[in-house]
């Protein structure tokens, strides 16, 4: 048997959700080797329960499409839109595993969607317009967005690391930014006041945003950040609306017991849940 995501099939004729790995890092500043982040989730999930908070989750339709091929940027994009443009005219929503935060504008661009608010959950801005002359460097993912979707549709949670000129240009555009600082002080509630109201949305999540020492294995760590629990609130909040969702940044070389790709793996799975409770509410 293949290992796919929490044994999900390889394909599914009525998919809601497709699983699709996006193993490109060389768009990273430091630390590289989120390219391993896809089989190492998958890994993760061999030994987990498929129930979820009482839910079942084995005989939903979601699928495990495999990795996108990442010879090199060129062929990566290309492979990237080519698969997610198929998820999307299927019906199924993209839940993506990257690779560094530069695949996320890649995602977004080929849903071919500029109605859509962004909320990243990210201990950094990525609001630069190059890193060491690279554009398409992680650094600038919100930036490159907000050329697609507009500034002041894009959220950004937990934030804790910022250079000062981005954060200025970032307000200048009207992006909405909570610190993780914020939430220290207001809890929760005070990232509730920035989610976009209604529509729908893409969720990114930079495993960077939880604390290291939920989250060690990442390429930038940053202490001072959020709790697993906090993740799930909003995955939940929003689940409804979701349309697509990544989970990017965890660099399993410098994991520490695998423990991130297992948190990794089970905030997609809540996701999973979350997505599917709602749906049979309705
Ligand atoms: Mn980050």
């Amino acid at each position: 048997m293949k290992n796919t995501f929490l044994f999900f099939p390889e394909s599914h004729e009525d998919a809601k959700i497709s699983v699709l790995g996006a193993p490109y890092d060389l768009n990273s500043s430091a630390r590289y080797g989120s390219r391993l982040a896809p089989d190492s989730i998958r890994d993760a999930t061999f030994d987990m329960e498929t129930n979820f908070r009482g839910m079942e989750l084995q005989n939903l339709p979601v699928e495990d499409l495999g990795n996108v091929r990442a010879d090199n940027w060129r062929i990566f994009r290309e492979d990237l839109r080519r698969r997610v443009e198929d998820i999307v005219s299927r019906g199924s929503v993209p839940l993506i595993m990257g690779g560094d935060h530069s695949i996320t504008p890649e995602v977004i661009s080929s849903m071919g969607r500029n109605d859509i608010s962004v909320v990243a959950l990210d201990a950094h801005l990525d609001f630069d317009e190059s890193l060491n002359g690279n554009r398409m460097s992680h650094s600038t993912s919100r930036r490159r967005e907000s050329g697609m979707v507009g500034a002041e549709n894009i959220t950004i949670i937990g934030l804790r690391s910022w250079p000062t000129e981005s954060m200025e240009k970032a307000m200048e555009l009207g992006v909405n930014i909570v610190t993780a600082f914020d939430i220290m002080e207001k809890g929760l509630k005070r990232a509730a006041q920035s989610l976009p109201e209604r529509g729908d949305v893409y969720l990114t999540i930079d495993i960077d945003v939880l604390d290291p020492a939920y989250a060690p294995g990442t390429g930038t760590p940053e202490p001072m950040g959020m709790r697993p629990e906090q993740v799930m609130s909003i995955i939940d909040v929003l689940s409804p609306r979701i349309v697509g969702m990544d989970i990017v940044e965890i660099c399993p070389p410098v994991d520490i017991n695998g423990l991130t790709s297992f948190l990794g793996a089970h905030l997609m799975a809540e996701f999973i849940r979350s997505f599917f409770s709602e749906l049979s509410a309705h």
